[in-house]
């Protein structure tokens, strides 16, 4: 059975979106987004800096959410929702699978610090904006790369509940623009998606 160690408002949600999709049977650990779950020592036993997702298979326990989704396609799947190695859309779907975390998240995670976590005497005006004038140019490729296609590589893939996600979050974070007009129909797309939205609501 898997086991998702889960918070809601998180990265957690790609998992459940993914395993929704996939039709998967598994448990929830709901925790909530608070220290007292978070940096409990049983879930620091999990994940080290006491974060979301952690996945169980077993014996098995991973965390990164992009790992999890790459190990779930892997061992839980017949090569559903990525393209095979040597088809041409492969780079395309790599590329735009790691733009997430790589390029959106890390102004994404400063902006949620600098307005949700930190108290208001501690938050820095100068960071938060740097974040979010950064966070709207990373968003910029992705309503190119979207133009003419309804998802990130044409059809659905594992690379949408990837980057798709932080779009969604970026979009709720006020960084998406009103000239981002086949990201916005993206986002609009992606989210009515039922697997979508049964992991919004876990
Ligand atoms: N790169 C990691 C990031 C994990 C991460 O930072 N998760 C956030 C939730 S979105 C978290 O658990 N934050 C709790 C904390 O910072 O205390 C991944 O993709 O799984």
């Amino acid at each position: 059975m898997l086991t998702l160690h889960f918070a809601p408002n998180s990265r957690a949600g790609r998992i459940v979106w993914l395993l929704e999709e996939l039709g998967l049977d598994y448990e929830l650990n709901r925790m909530d987004f608070h220290p007292k779950d978070m940096k409990s020592n049983e879930h620091r036993a999990r994940h080290p800096l006491g974060r979301v997702p952690v996945l169980d298979d077993g014996n098995v326990r991973i965390y990164e959410s992009g790992a999890i989704v790459e190990y779930i396609l892997a061992r839980h799947t017949d090569g559903a929702l990525k393209p095979a190695v040597d088809s041409p859309l492969f780079p395309a779907y790599l590329q735009w699978f790691h733009y997430c975390e790589g390029m959106v998240m890390p102004p994404v995670n400063t902006i949620v610090v600098q307005t949700i976590l930190l108290p208001p005497e501690r938050q820095n005006k100068e960071a938060l904006g740097q974040a979010q004038r950064l966070l709207t140019k990373a968003l910029a490729p992705v309503d190119e790369q979207l133009e003419g296609k309804d998802y990130l590589i044409g059809d659905f893939s594992a690379a949408d509940v990837m980057l798709g996600h932080a779009c969604f979050m970026s979009q709720r974070l006020g960084c998406v623009t009103d000239e981002m007009l086949h990201l916005q129909a993206y986002i609009e797309r992606v989210s009515t998606r039922p697997a979508f939205q049964k992991a919004m609501s876990s």
